[in-house]
């Protein structure tokens, strides 16, 4: 496959505090990073979000007290996984990880900014109402499919894809490109949830070079 003027690349949440050492290590996540640069290679358009909160977001276990890590509690918006502090604004964790090609990037997407609200997906925060504008993005500039990479597949590559088909694009989850958190299962539903919602599945091999 030759990825054409209508396919976007959007590289989800490729930051330090998922790597290796991170705040919140995905497992194996530093694994996406060679496939990832490679796919940057072969397409000519390329959009990258990182997840980017307020000191004392809701999404913190710190934040609520007698509370742990990995733990849900229910918000006004539904249920929240609570997470280590990771990705706070402006901090090293939050930064794109250094061995990642993205200067190519044509735009980026910061989202969980709003301290009451979490937002995994690229497209709509976690109150399901809030958009992040990407929809209109890439209605605007005419992209019809969104190829999607990154961290972390249950979560944010997840919600995102399902999002983007939600919003009427055809979207594309590349498996060697993304790693899980896996809590209880939750790669397994999220792989689930995208088949049936029409993601399509396909190793970066698949992509070739540019004409
Ligand atoms: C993510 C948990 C919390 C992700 C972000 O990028 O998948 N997961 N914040
Ligand atoms: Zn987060």
């Amino acid at each position: 496959m030759i990825p054409g003027s209508s396919d976007i690349l959007l590289v989800v949440d490729v930051q330090v505090d998922f790597l290796a050492r991170g705040a919140l290590a995905v497992p194996d996540g530093d694994a996406v990073i060679a496939p990832i640069n490679r796919l940057i290679d072969r397409f000519a358009h390329v959009v990258v979000t990182q997840d980017w909160h307020p000191p004392g977001h809701v999404s913190f276990a710190t934040s609520h007290p007698g509370r742990a890590a990995f733990e849900s509690v229910v918000l006004p918006y539904g249920r929240q996984v609570l997470w280590p502090e990771h990705c706070v604004r402006g901090t090293a964790g939050a930064v794109l990880a250094p061995g990642l090609r993205a200067e190519r990037a044509e735009l980026v997407i910061r989202k969980g900014h709003h301290r009451h609200v979490d937002s995994y997906s690229a497209f709509l925060e976690a109150d399901r109402t809030t958009p992040t504008g990407l929809a209109g993005y890439l209605r605007e500039r005419g992209f019809t499919r969104v190829v999607v990479c990154g961290l972390a597949t249950d979560y944010c590559v997840g919600w995102t894809a399902l999002d983007a088909r939600a919003a009427g694009f055809k979207a594309v989850v590349v498996t060697d490109a993304v790693r899980g958190i896996d809590i209880e299962g939750s790669v397994a539903r999220a792989m689930a949830a995208m088949a049936a919602a029409g993601v399509g599945f396909v190793e970066s091999a698949a992509y070739t070079a540019l004409p």
